[in-house]
């Protein structure tokens, strides 16, 4: 029987131009994602003048600035990062909600990767942890993500 091709991506951002497009509600938390998903890039090859972060006021703009930046086709990938927490509004479904579907939808539009690093949790502290404390750091996953699919893409 022939070897069965398998094909994935290289978790290497070499060369690779980057937007990194952050939410600015809860920025305690959302620095420390902006910050694992740059310091991911660069030390997986990214040149730090190949990355640039936009900000937008909160979750839910974030599509509208990626469907901008993706539009422009000027990278390679992008990694979107923010913060929602339920307890804060009786909104977190339309927020959190709204932000996945748009996030996922200029990623299929365009076919440029975008990294999900919404944080969407019940409670502050859960986002905490998930922003570079005892669970990891969901910006710096997210990058992984999207420099992964980014070359995979390149193949296929
Ligand atoms: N935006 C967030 O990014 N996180 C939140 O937890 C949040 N809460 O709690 O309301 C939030 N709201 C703002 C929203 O994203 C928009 O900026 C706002 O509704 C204006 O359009």
């Amino acid at each position: 029987m022939d070897a069965i091709e398998q094909r994935t991506g290289k978790l290497d951002a070499t060369g690779l131009k980057v937007a990194v497009v952050a939410a600015r509600f809860n920025e305690i938390i959302v620095e420390r994602l902006v910050a694992g998903a740059t310091d991911t890039l660069v030390r997986h090859g990214a040149d730090p003048g190949d990355i640039t972060v936009v900000w937008a006021p909160g979750a839910f703009e974030l599509p509208v600035v990626l469907e901008r930046i993706a539009a422009k086709g000027e990278v390679d990938a992008i990694v979107a990062v923010g913060c929602v927490v339920r307890g804060e509004t009786p909104h977190f479904d339309y927020v959190a909600g709204e932000a996945a579907r748009g996030i996922a939808a200029v990623a299929r539009t365009h076919g440029v990767p975008v990294g999900l690093g919404v944080l969407t949790t019940e409670t502050f502290d859960q986002a905490v942890a998930r922003a570079g404390g005892k669970l990891g750091n969901n910006g710096a996953d997210a990058a992984l993500a999207a420099v992964e699919t980014a070359d995979l893409l390149r193949s296929l």
